[in-house]
């Protein structure tokens, strides 16, 4: 066996070097800033600028998450900002869609007047025919929605669904607590087990695993529950490698486990659980014999999770996203997000559990930012960005409503990052849409736009942060003016605005004053601007008595149920006999989703796209590591190196995701083969419920 393991050793050193003597010098300025990645960790930057040039990028040493260190992506912030491939002017495209793309320089004046009267005529046919796609290539409060939401809702545009990442978890988390909040962050430092499940905290959450390591060395033990044998599982004591999707499953046979061993907290479930009858009468099936046959465990890997789970206290769960791509994901976080309530793992602040913390700031937010009201109780069509595919070729229908004639992306990478890309790009291809796409760099999205707009990166825009994995408000200030002609989304949007028409004083408002609207009263700007960071006044153990922020107070347990994949070997037993394999695609450790995978430096460590599979599968296959294999379904396919390795337990593969497809092997990537089917709740994609084949290329 050759494993390839991608990343390099954990090394959470900080990175503080005692500040240079300089440090007072009228040169060097040190600016207070956020990251603004799609992560749980949303690290406190301290951002070192000499002679108008970004130097340095670190973690703020006061940060008490951030702790001095940031992940090796984030490090090298001044290189993708410094990037010579940055697009720092407007570009508009002069070759046809389907064919190599190639673009011309243009004036801001010649693109904001093209746009503008483009989508003018659109809007005067019907607004809801242009579309906003976007995600969180920022998750800035300002650059994110803030000015864009202005511009779409004065529009009349289409609405957009935004659940490509997390709202099968956030429904089922909702649906159970009320809210998306859990436990916070610092106290898993203080449990004595840690279930880290459907999370490889090292790569994707590396602050979380600081707080487990420091349980670790007080002698906690920690239990990883992932398909993939990732490097997270390699720190852990325990790996419990159950099939992908099966989790909901697994719960039950757990809950199972706690009743038949009596190891309830009945006054807890008493007082503050919902449907406990249900559920119990549920479970009663699930004997740890069934669960482990639907999982792929074995009987005593149940039965021993589940003592350990109950006699051990406090004892928390580090939930995460990476278990709810399948089509039960919403009720399979349902489910886990029981296991506390019924221990009453809940009475300890270092007991419970963690998915989101996002709820917390709901509270705290002015929901009126994004000017609902400006939309003037005209209609808004709701497309579902996870199946743009679908919804781009769709020519229109008196129940889909008119065909989308426009799209503006930002903040996203739908080409390379949405499900069953064949008919995403199909759709980018229309020659008869309209595409303009903010963005840094020359994406695969990029690449079939009509016009490219410059936008700037976090190093140089204004902006204020909350974050889904602890409950810090943090500040992002520009540390260096816009590079070439870039603007920041916000101040495109203005721009747009200004295109369009549009009059109303909301679109005057400079980000100075967005800021001040971002959050009600308790969080003060000028505090925030002086020290980087506010943490929310939020009580220790926050459901130690109850308390959920549900409409009765309770947990809710009615109609959790188990609901197993659309497809697998089990449910689909005549397709899995054509493709055999379930695959999942995880992040790779040093990209983020798309991001970063132009820089040479971090792509350089990923080296190529790669599938793992366990050697059991491969020499069935007749394949050998690093070979050039072709992964395929009826949906499509892609080339990819082949890494044998332990990683993978036999059965089950792992496309590493999110490369661009254009540095693919043959220009494309996983989401070749991925499907647009919707998860159980939330409307979401399955990205890691997919059965294909592989063979040599
Ligand atoms: N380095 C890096 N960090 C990231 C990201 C990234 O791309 N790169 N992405 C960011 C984003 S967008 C998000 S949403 C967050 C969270 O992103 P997630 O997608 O949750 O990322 P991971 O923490 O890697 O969790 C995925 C883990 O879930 C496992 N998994 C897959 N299927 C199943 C299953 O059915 N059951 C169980 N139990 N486990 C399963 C995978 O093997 C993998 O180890 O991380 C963020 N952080
Ligand atoms: N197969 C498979 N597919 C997946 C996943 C998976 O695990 N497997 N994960 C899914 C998940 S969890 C997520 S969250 C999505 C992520 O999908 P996306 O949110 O699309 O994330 P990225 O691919 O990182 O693309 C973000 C883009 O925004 C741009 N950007 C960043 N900051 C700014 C800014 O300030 N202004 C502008 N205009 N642009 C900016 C970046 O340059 C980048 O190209 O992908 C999903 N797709
Ligand atoms: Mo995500």
């Amino acid at each position: 066996m050759s494993a390839v393991l991608p990343g390099s050793p954990v090394n959470l050193t900080p990175q503080l070097a005692p500040l240079p003597a300089t440090e007072s010098s009228p040169d060097i300025r040190i600016v207070k800033g956020a990251c603004p990645h799609d992560c749980p960790d949303t690290c406190a930057l301290r951002v070192t600028v000499q002679d108008g040039r970004v130097t340095k990028v670190q973690g703020q040493a006061d940060h008490p998450s951030t702790h001095g260190a940031l992940c090796t992506k984030v490090s090298r912030y001044p290189e993708r900002t410094y990037h010579p491939d940055r697009v720092l002017h407007p570009l508009k495209r002069v070759s046809a869609k389907h064919d190599a793309p190639r673009f011309e320089r243009i004036t801001w004046e010649q693109a904001l007047s093209e746009i503008g009267g483009r989508l003018r005529a659109i809007a005067a046919r019907d607004p809801q025919a242009i579309l906003p796609y976007s995600y969180a290539g920022t998750m800035g409060q300002l650059q994110g929605e803030a000015m864009a939401g202005r511009f779409f809702n004065q529009l009349g545009a289409s609405c957009l669904d935004r659940t490509i990442c997390a709202s099968a978890g956030g429904a089922g988390l909702a649906a159970t607590y009320g809210h998306k909040v859990g436990m916070h962050l610092p106290f898993f430092a203080e449990s004595r087990l840690i279930l880290i499940w459907g999370s490889n905290s090292i790569a994707s959450n590396l602050h979380f695993w600081t707080f487990a390591n420091q349980a670790k060395r007080q002698g906690a033990r920690l239990i990883c529950i992932d398909p993939r044998k990732t490097e997270t599982a390699d720190k852990c004591h325990q790996h419990v490698a159950l099939l992908p999707g099966t989790d909901g499953a697994l719960a039950l046979g757990l809950i199972h486990e706690l009743i038949a061993h009596d190891w309830l907290d009945l006054d807890y479930i008493a007082r503050h659980v919902e449907g406990w009858d249900e559920l119990r009468s549920r479970s009663q099936a699930w004997t740890p014999e069934r669960t482990a046959e639907e999982c792929g465990l074995t009987a005593d890997e149940v039965r021993g999770l589940a003592r350990e789970y109950a006699t051990t206290a406090p004892a928390a769960i580090r939930l995460n996203y990476g278990m709810q791509r399948v089509r039960g994901g919403g009720n399979a976080v349902r489910l886990i997000a029981l296991l506390p309530c019924l221990t009453g793992a809940w009475r300890h602040r270092a007991g419970g559990l963690l998915l989101s913390s996002s709820g917390w700031f709901a509270p705290f937010r002015n929901p009126r930012l994004e000017r609902p009201d400006l939309r003037a109780g005209r209609p808004s069509r709701t497309i579902n960005m996870s199946t743009i595919g679908d919804d781009l070729l769709h020519p229109g229908s008196p129940d889909f409503g008119p065909q989308i004639e426009a799209l503006i992306v930002y903040n996203s990478n739908p080409v390379a990052v949405a499900p069953e890309s064949p008919k995403v790009v199909a759709g980018f291809q229309r020659p008869d849409l309209l595409t303009v796409v903010l963005e840094h760099f020359m994406t695969d999205t990029a690449d079939l736009a009509d016009y490219v707009l410059p936008a700037t990166t976090q190093l140089e825009h204004l902006d204020i942060h909350t974050s889904y994995g602890h409950t810090d408000v943090l500040i992002n200030e520009p540390a260096v003016a816009p590079l070439g002609e870039a603007r920041s989304n916000t101040q495109i949007f203005r721009d747009l605005a200004c295109a369009m028409g549009f009059d109303d004083p909301a679109f005057r408002e400079d980000d100075n004053t967005l800021l001040r609207q971002a959050f009600g009263p308790a969080v003060d700007v000028d505090q925030l601007r002086e020290r980087g960071w506010f943490k929310l006044p939020l009580a220790d153990a926050p459901f130690a008595e109850g308390g959920f922020p549900s409409a009765t107070g309770k947990v809710n347990a009615s109609g959790a149920d188990y609901v197993p994949n659309y497809e697998s070997r089990r449910s689909t037993p005549d397709l899995a006999a054509r493709y055999p394999l379930a695959m999942i695609s995880p992040p790779a450790r040093n990209f983020l989703n798309s991001s970063f995978v132009n820089v040479t430096s971090l792509r350089d460590i990923e080296g190529e796209q790669l599938l793992e599979m366990n050697t059991e599968d491969a020499q069935a296959r007749g394949l050998a590591d690093g070979q050039t294999v072709r992964v395929f379904n009826d949906r499509g396919s892609y080339r990819c190196r082949l890494a044998v390795s332990v990683r993978a337990r036999p059965g089950v593969v792992h496309g590493l995701g999110i490369w661009w497809r254009k540095l693919g092997l043959d220009g494309r990537n996983v989401n070749e083969v991925t499907h647009q089917q919707l998860t159980d709740m939330g409307r979401a994609p399955c990205f890691y419920d997919c059965l294909v084949e592989v063979s040599a290329a």
